[in-house]
Parts: structure tokens; C-alpha cells; sequence
């Protein structure tokens, strides 16, 4: 087992990344770590100024070498940053690590091979991107040839949140660059630390200065708002909360900017009694309690078909005691929420659903270790029974480990129910029947299916959300679709 220093040696003060030169900011806030409420370093916030450099610098990047460079120098810089994730593949981990109290069996599946694989991808799929070409006929019996050249959109702004920051930035910087934008990224608050040693990575690469920009800050009336509403800005991807997701779109209206969302969720899991029932106990359990829930595609709304509810409800329940909660560098299955904030959230909406009728089938508080974990954003994976299908706690985001399950008795009426949300991210069916697989999937609201798995990624596929769940995909060809915008080009021949 790797072992982490949980004090690491102190960090240096945090700095944003601007024009290829690491800046500071005089305004500095403090970075957390969520295991045990330690102090792990100070960060610089970025102000207007500075937000206007950053715009700058990428501006000046697309005039110049960036602005000019081919396809195939953009797909060797973004191989290359791919292979110097990889070399400081413990770096990342680390801290991936102490900014979120992960596990670190997470941090080392998930969120750092993402980190690099994002950059790999979207290098590969550059370099099989192509443009339309129609043989038209003209009016005069002529012809034309008709050909799109895709642009970049120009300056992007890519605002992401803190549950998976160094996969979910990257899932925004890698296409952007490689449709040949330059980016200005904001990772969140919470989670400064992956964007900064990408920044350390970029900076030893052969991209040039300005191409990729690292700010950091808060987002209301601050560094990320600066950011949605600067003018300089020609383009808005963003991940996070719904409510955020409305405030950006706001901002973005005036200059009436392109937007890609990704939101939040309520998704739900659905159990067939033909299921394979070990399996879909073992995935409902890893959809609902991966990263301690805080993952936008989790579960937190489950649907087992009658005859065998109360037997998944006893095996799911025996799961959730047996999640091993700790540190992540003894290798816990579970660690901490992301912040004593985000844990009063998720307690708020733990005490609303027994005010609403819940019966508690486990958890739905706080665990004691009688160290300095007691200082930390520990919570309990938590289940209910019992609930209306108008409670709050059944409609509302929790984004903590939890969920409510129900029995349901016909396919038409879990239809209803998956569908009966303000969100559309996810669903995950099990069932050994394909038929009713294939005839229900395309039925659910949500953007994305797994049929007896969950967050399984193949990063071709169009990734996004309906309803308050997003606006836009992406992934593949969908990335490039929004990253870069088609000049029709007629020629008459
Ligand atoms: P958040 O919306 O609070 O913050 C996300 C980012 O937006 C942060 O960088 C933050 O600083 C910035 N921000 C906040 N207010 C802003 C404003 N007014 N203008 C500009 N920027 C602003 O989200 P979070 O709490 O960091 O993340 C959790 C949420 O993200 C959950 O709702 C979750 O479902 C969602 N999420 C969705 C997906 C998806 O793919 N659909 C993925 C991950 C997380
Ligand atoms: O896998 C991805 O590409 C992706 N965007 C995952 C989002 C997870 C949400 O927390």
C-alpha cells in the first residue's frame, strides 16, 4: 500500500498562471484539508487585473504562435502534457489527495489516469477531426463545392468544481486546446492544487505562453464571475451546481457567448427482480457511495422492483456498514466530504428527510474516531425507506453518500418516477432482460444510460445532462463540436 504523508512538507503559496509565468495576488485564502481541517497551504485570489491579464495573455496567444500552430503540433503539445502528468503521476495524487480527502485507491483508478488520458484522447481524436464537403447543384445547372473549415471559438473559459477537479478540468482544458482555443481556467476554491501543478506541467511544455492560463478564486462576485462576464471571453464551459450554471448563463448573455454545461443530478438506479442481485447490490453501492457521493452521475434515488426490495435493502444496507471511513493514506475506502460547509448542507437534507416520513435504514450522522478526524468533514453513508415521492430530500441534489430506495411494481410506473425530476444526468438499469434494457433506456429523461454497470467511460460518447442537468455534450466529436465553430465556404465551380 502507498503511504501519504497526511502533513506534507509546507507548499509554497499558490499562484496563478499567466502568460506562461506563475503570478501572485496580494488577497490570499486558505486551502483546507477536508481529513482534518489542517491548514495545507494559502492561495492567491485572482482579481479583476489580474483576470484581465489572463484575457490578455490568451489573446495574445491566438494572434501569435498558438493562433498559428498546426494540428499536429497541437496534438504533440497535448501528447506531451499527457506523458508529464504521467511522470509526476504521485505529485497529482498527492494532491488530488489532501485538497479532497479522497481515497486514494479513487484518486489512483479515476481521477489522475483521466487527468492524462483527457489530454491522449483528445490529441488521437484531433487527428482523425474532419470537415464537411458537399457536391452542390446550382440554379444554373452548375455546380458548387461547399466546405467547412472549423475555427477555434477563441478565448475559453473553463470554470470547474471540486469533487473530481483534476478530471473534470482537464475534461474542458485537453478539447479546448485542442481545437485550438486558448483557455482560461478556474478550478474551484476547494480544490487548487491539481490545477497547479498542471500549470507546472504546461509551463515545461512546448505550448506557448498565453495558451493556457490558471487563475484562481472564488466565483461569486469574484474570480469565476470576473471570468463569465469578462468581454474578452468568447466561450463558457463549466461544471458544477445547476444554480451557478443559471448565475453564468446570465453572465454570459450580454455578449450572448456560446455555453456548455454540466450539472447537477438526481439520478437514479433501477433494480429489475431478474437482476443479477450480487451485482447490482455491489454497483448500486458503488453508485451511490463512490468519492462519499460527491460524483454528479451518483444515485441517490434507487428503484427495486417489489419481490426482492426487502432483500436488496438488507444487502445494500450491510454494504453501506461495511464502507471502511478514514484516512486516505491508510488506504479507507471512504474519506471525508469535501468541507465542514458541505457537510452542514448534507446533514440539513440527512434531518429533512426523517422530518419528511423517512425510516433510517443506516447511518445519517457523523462518525467519532477520537482523533484528529473529529476535525474533519466525516459523514456517515446514510439510507432511507419510506419516503413521499414529493419529499425534498427525494427532488433535491444532496451530493453526499446517500440515497433513498423505494419499491416499485411495473415498468411503466419506474419510468414515471425516474422521470419525475427537475434533473436528467444519469440512470443505471439492471436487469438480465436486454429487450426491456433496450426498450426502457431510450424512455428515461437523462442523458446518459449504463445497463448493469455505472461510470463506465469511453470518452467518444456524448457526456451532458437534460433539464437542470446541463446544456450541450460533451466528449469525441461532440467536444469539437463546441469547441470549435464551422466557416461554410461555397465555391462556384
Ligand atoms: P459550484 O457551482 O459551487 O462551483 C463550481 C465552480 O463554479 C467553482 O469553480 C466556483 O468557484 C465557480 N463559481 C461559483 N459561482 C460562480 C459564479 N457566480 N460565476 C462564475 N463561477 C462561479 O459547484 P461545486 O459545489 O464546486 O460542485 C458540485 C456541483 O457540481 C454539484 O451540483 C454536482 O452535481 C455538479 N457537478 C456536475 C457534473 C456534471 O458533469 N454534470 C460534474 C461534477 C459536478
Ligand atoms: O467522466 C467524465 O467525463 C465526466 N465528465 C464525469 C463527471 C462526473 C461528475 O462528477
Amino acid at each position: 500500500m502507498v503511504r501519504l504523508p497526511d502533513k506534507p512538507s509546507p507548499l509554497p503559496v499558490q499562484r496563478h498562471f499567466i502568460d506562461g509565468v506563475f503570478r501572485e495576488t496580494a488577497e490570499r485564502f486558505p486551502n483546507i484539508n477536508p481529513v482534518n481541517g489542517e491548514l495545507i497551504c494559502q492561495v492567491c485570489e485572482a482579481d479583476k487585473q489580474a483576470v484581465d491579464a489572463a484575457v490578455a495573455a490568451a489573446r495574445r496567444a491566438l494572434a501569435g504562435a498558438w493562433g498559428q500552430a498546426p494540428p499536429s503540433h497541437r496534438i504533440a503539445v497535448l501528447r506531451d502534457i499527457a506523458d508529464r502528468i504521467e511522470a509526476r503521476y504521485d505529485n497529482f495524487v498527492s494532491a488530488e489527495i489532501r485538497d479532497t480527502g479522497k481515497s486514494l485507491d479513487q484518486a489512483h483508478r479515476i481521477d489522475i489516469p483521466r487527468g492524462a488520458a483527457n489530454f491522449r484522447v483528445f490529441a488521437d481524436l484531433t487527428s482523425s477531426h474532419s470537415a464537411q464537403c458537399f457536391d452542390s447543384e446550382t440554379p444554373d445547372g452548375g455546380h458548387a463545392l461547399n466546405y467547412t473549415v472549423n475555427k477555434p471559438l477563441g478565448v475559453v473559459a473553463a470554470i470547474s468544481p471540486w469533487n473530481l477537479p483534476l478530471l473534470l478540468l482537464t475534461w474542458k482544458v485537453a478539447p479546448a486546446l485542442a481545437a485550438g482555443n486558448a483557455v482560461i481556467a478556474k478550478p474551484s476554491e476547494e480544490t487548487p492544487s491539481s490545477a497547479t501543478l498542471l500549470a507546472e506541467v504546461i509551463a515545461e511544455s512546448a505550448l506557448p505562453a498565453g495558451a493556457f492560463n490558471l487563475i484562481h478564486g472564488h466565483g461569486a462576485e469574484a474570480a469565476g464571475e470576473f471570468l463569465a462576464s469578462h468581454p474578452g471571453v468568447d466561450a463558457i464551459t463549466f461544471t458544477g451546481e445547476s444554480a451557478t450554471g443559471s448565475a453564468i448563463m446570465r453572465a454570459a448573455a450580454d455578449g450572448v457567448k456560446p455555453i456548455s454545461f454540466e450539472l447537477g443530478g438526481k439520478n437514479a438506479a433501477v433494480v429489475f427482480a431478474d437482476a443479477d442481485f450480487d451485482r447490482a447490490v455491489e454497483g448500486a453501492a458503488r453508485s451511490t457511495f463512490t468519492n462519499c457521493g460527491q460524483v454528479c452521475l451518483c444515485s441517490e434515488r434507487i428503484y427495486v422492483e417489489r419481490p426482492i426490495f426487502r432483500r436488496f435493502v438488507r444487502a445494500l444496507k450491510e454494504k453501506a456498514e461495511g464502507i471502511e471511513i478514514g484516512r486516505p493514506s491508510d488506504g479507507a475506502e471512504m474519506g471525508p466530504l469535501i468541507s465542514r460547509d458541505h457537510r452542514e448542507k448534507v446533514l440539513a437534507l440527512y434531518r429533512m428527510a426523517l422530518e419528511e416520513g423517512a425510516d433510517l435504514v443506516c447511518g445519517g450522522g457523523i462518525p467519532r474516531f477520537g482523533d484528529d478526524r473529529d476535525a474533519g468533514a466525516f459523514i456517515e453513508p446514510t439510507l432511507w425507506t419510506g419516503l413521499p415521492d414529493d419529499a425534498r430530500s427525494v427532488s433535491e441534489e444532496i451530493f453526499g453518500p446517500c440515497a433513498h430506495i423505494r419499491p416499485f411494481d411495473h415498468e411503466s410506473e419506474v419510468v414515471d418516477l425516474v422521470n419525475n425530476s427537475k434533473y436528467g444526468l444519469a440512470a443505471a438499469l439492471w436487469t438480465k432482460n436486454l429487450t426491456r434494457a433496450h426498450t426502457l433506456a431510450p424512455q428515461l429523461d437523462v442523458g446518459i444510460v449504463w445497463v448493469n454497470d455505472w461510470f463506465v467511460r469511453d470518452l467518444r460518447t456524448p457526456f451532458g445532462g437534460v433539464k437542470l442537468s446541463g446544456i450541450g455534450r460533451e466528449g469525441g466529436a461532440h467536444s469539437f463540436a463546441f469547441y470549435s465553430q464551422p466557416t461554410n465556404i461555397c465555391i462556384k465551380l
